[in-house]
């Protein structure tokens, strides 16, 4: 057994704002920035994927507001000891051959310098894995010596003004075993202090495991910084709210480890209830647990008075790539419910799915009526009025098993209308919220009425 001061902690600790779909505001920047350093973090990466000055128009200039606004975020930054790292994606226009096209870009770096900016990345991500301008296949034999030559020649060109501290660099390909010829190219090749992304063996990882790190560490002889995609939530994966704690990152990562950055949600408040969970597993990796750390989060960012019905609620909306249990509870009670309806305690077996449904409704209305973090409600919303609505899907439901088994037909055909429309209304929100329990529930309880019908 090795001690908890064996281990190494992370050297870069962060967030990346590097998700499809819209951008932070500027207040929402500044006040991530500062729950950032309230949390113990020392990296925030301005990358949002809708920002088009970073990518299309990377070639041109930024404008003069654009750069006040970076000015205010990088010495908000600075005051909550976080390093402010602008992040470009140049991938699509740019010729890495070309000594204009270098020298744009070192332009624009050094106008972000002259705010006060001191780390830069570089993002090769989600660009295709060939050469594929004319000038780049003469003068290079691969892509990964094309990312190699820019990111060199950049990082001898910034690392010459006085203060610039840090290049991170994200690969075109940023999963995967760590020992495919492109990254492993990179990796030998960049220079030492450049520090090199990795996501883990897939986009979004459901494990990160030191093995991988350390067979990352072999092949590419980098450590990663990693890039956690976890708890963003964009494109594929809109309609999950991931406000689920971290999970599954082994305790001594940070042995083999650069660093670590979360990508965030388009939702800021919400992300940051994972975000704090995050941070408590950076601070202490082998002490960390995840529902202990859950609790604490919900309560620093919901408040004390309704965190418990928070919590109830966010027990139904864990489900993503790092949690396949969906409503594991609600699971159970079903079960629970089959089996003592079948065993003949009906009255019992009913009133108890019943108040669970009820509770489910109850703490809806008290989420949507009583939250103070305004904020916090209207992103988490449309997921909380689809749980309400599975709270009033499963009372139409019991009531009417309750009227069928007790011969009530008129009762029970009025119950199975409303049930039907109500299950109507909850599929017609695409939010996931229950994964796949209460339609599970919905169609054994229709499969029953269509028997009793034969
Ligand atoms: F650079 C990376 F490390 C990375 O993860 N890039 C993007 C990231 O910005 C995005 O938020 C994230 C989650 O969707 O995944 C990457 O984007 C992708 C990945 C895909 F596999 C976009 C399309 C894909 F098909």
């Amino acid at each position: 057994m090795s001690s908890v001061s064996e281990h190494a902690r992370f050297a870069i600790t962060g967030v990346i704002e590097g998700f499809y779909g819209p951008p932070w505001t500027h207040q929402e920047r500044l006040d991530m920035i500062g729950f950032l350093g309230s949390c113990g973090f020392n990296t925030y990466i301005y990358s949002p994927k809708e920002d088009s000055s970073l990518r299309d128009r990377w070639m041109q200039p930024h404008s003069q507001q654009e750069l006040d606004q970076f000015r205010e975020w990088a010495d908000a930054a600075s005051k909550q000891g976080i390093s402010f790292v602008y992040a470009i994606s140049p991938g699509f226009g740019m010729e890495y051959a070309s000594k204009t096209h270098l020298q744009v870009l070192k332009d624009k770096f050094y106008s972000l310098y002259r705010q006060g900016v001191r780390q830069f990345a570089l993002l090769y991500d989600d660009i295709p894995l060939q050469l594929m301008h004319e000038g780049d296949q003469a003068a290079f034999s691969h892509l990964a010596e094309a990312h190699v030559a820019t990111a060199r020649w950049i990082w001898e060109e910034i690392n010459a003004w006085p203060e610039t501290k840090k290049l991170l660099v994200c690969p075109t390909q940023y999963c995967g075993m760590g020992d495919e010829p492109y990254i492993t190219y990179l990796g030998r090749h960049l220079p030492r202090s450049v520090e090199l992304f990795w996501t883990g063996r897939f986009v979004c990882s459901p494990y990160l495991t030191s093995q991988d790190a350390m067979r990352f560490l072999t092949y590419t002889q980098c450590c990663p910084l990693y890039w956690d995609n976890y708890p963003v939530n964009d494109l594929a994966m809109a309609n999950e709210l991931h406000i689920g704690p971290l999970r599954n990152r082994d305790h001594d990562l940070g042995n083999y480890a650069a660093g670590y950055v979360a990508n965030a949600m388009s939702s800021s408040e919400a992300s940051k209830i994972p975000l704090m969970t995050a941070a408590e597993y950076l601070q202490n990796p082998q002490g960390y647990l995840a529902d202990a750390a859950w609790d604490r989060a919900i309560e620093a960012v919901v408040g004390r008075k309704h965190a418990a019905a928070f919590r109830r609620f966010a027990e139904h909306v864990q489900g993503s790539f790092l949690h396949d249990r969906e409503s594991p509870e609600l699971l159970e009670a079903f079960l629970q419910f089959r089996f003592h309806f079948l065993q003949g305690n009906r009255r019992d077996a009913l009133r108890q799915l019943q108040d669970l449904f009820l509770e489910m409704e109850m703490t809806a209305d008290e989420l949507l009526n009583g939250l103070e973090n305004r904020k916090l409600l209207a992103e988490c919303r449309p997921w909380i009025e689809k749980y309400r609505l599975w709270g009033m899907v499963g009372q139409a439901a019991v009531s009417l098993i309750d009227a069928g088994t007790e011969g009530k037909m008129a009762q029970a055909a009025y119950h199975l209308l409303k049930l039907k429309k109500l299950v109507k209304r909850a599929e017609a929100m695409p939010q996931k919220v229950c994964g796949n329990v209460m339609s599970m529930f919905v169609d054994s309880v229709l499969q029953e009425v269509k028997k009793g019908r034969q």
